[in-house]
């Protein structure tokens, strides 16, 4: 199994690796027991983070906190974190069920763990707004371009980037079951790495506002889009990126190229992890582009299954506005 390949300008995934040792994950575990009657996203938010936060070692913290360093890769892998040991069968459809009810332990852990990052929340448009949601291949999607996908790649992406400046500044993904065949693996693509091996020239178109961006799958069709929005922003050393190779488009030639130049050298800058059970990948959404390889679903129950959550950093105040409850924006 790959746990990592070269990093473009050199990250190695065992720099950005935290491993919570298994005392810790399961004092974690009981300290959440309470948490799970549940409550609403608030309730519950406050709840796990009160009781994840006093469990989790210094080098688990200190690899949380040192995401908000404007230099930090803008990767973690937290290894270790509690999965219910009573976790039902991974669901094969859409409506799969609150995350909390069937599977407590982890989603708490997932929101307590990067509640650290700032304020976790989700799009009433997808995923009916849920907080935490679902990321599982579905028999009805298992074809297509799609977190709810399997068999087709699911390209290079910032989340929610139609919605710029009111996508996530991080993305976490909580792995609960690994793929059994691991052939599935999230890809993570620094834009810092990517820009350092494009041309100035290409650079400038990718820095212009010419690009559109359809809303994806998962906000029920390609119903919404984004203005036009440059693709990167900020200097070339410390890029944020603005991309999303399935539903992005350049209005012109020079825009379609200077795009297709950067996802090319995505390929050759990307690092791959299979998850497992209890690894929690977690994402800077400005800095790093993810998608994942395709697989073959066996509708056991045992297929892969994650739960994501996004987090704005710092709180929503700048989409004050778009609130719908404290937890979710209305786009
Ligand atoms: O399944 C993965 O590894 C990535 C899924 C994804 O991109 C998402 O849920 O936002
Ligand atoms: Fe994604």
């Amino acid at each position: 199994m790959v746990r990592s390949t070269a990093f473009g300008a050199g990250l190695d995934l065992a720099d950005v690796t935290r491993t919570l040792p298994a005392p810790h994950a399961a004092r974690l575990a009981d300290a959440l027991g309470p948490v799970r009657a549940g409550g609403d996203d608030a309730a519950f938010a406050d709840d796990a983070t009160a009781a994840v936060l006093p469990h989790l070692p210094a080098e688990v913290l200190h690899g949380l906190l040192g995401l908000r360093d404007p230099g930090a890769p803008g990767v973690l892998l937290v290894r270790g974190l509690p999965v219910d040991r009573d976790l039902p069968p991974t669901p094969t459809d859409r409506e799969r069920g609150d995350p909390r009810g069937l599977a407590p332990v982890a989603t708490g852990a997932l929101v307590g763990t990067t509640r650290l990052l700032g304020e976790p929340y989700g799009y009433r448009g997808e995923y009916h707004g849920d907080l935490v949601t679902h990321v599982l291949p579905t028999r009805a999607a298992a074809d297509a371009v799609s977190s709810s996908g399997a068999r087709a790649v699911l390209p290079h992406h910032s989340e929610s980037v139609h919605l710029h400046p009111h996508s996530p500044d991080f993305v976490a993904l909580l792995c609960l079951r690994g793929d059994p065949t691991a052939d599935a693996r999230t890809s993570v693509v620094a834009a810092g790495d990517v820009c350092a091996r494009l041309p100035e020239d290409v650079l400038e178109v990718l820095r212009l506002p010419l690009f559109h961006v359809r809303a994806p799958l998962s906000f029920g069709g390609h119903t919404m889009g984004s203005g036009p929005i440059p693709l990167i922003s900020g200097p070339s050393s410390a890029p944020e990126v603005h991309a999303e190779f399935a539903d992005m488009r350049g209005i012109d030639d020079r825009a379609q190229r200077a795009m297709a130049a950067f996802e090319q050298r995505c390929g050759g800058c990307a690092t791959q992890v299979a998850l497992e059970a209890g690894d929690l990948l977690v994402l800077d959404n400005r800095k790093v582009l993810h998608g994942r390889s395709s697989f073959a679903p066996q509708w056991r129950g045992l297929d892969r299954w994650c739960l994501r959550v996004l987090v704005r950093s710092g709180d929503l105040w700048s989409s004050r506005v778009y609130l719908d409850g404290r937890h979710r924006l209305v786009f």
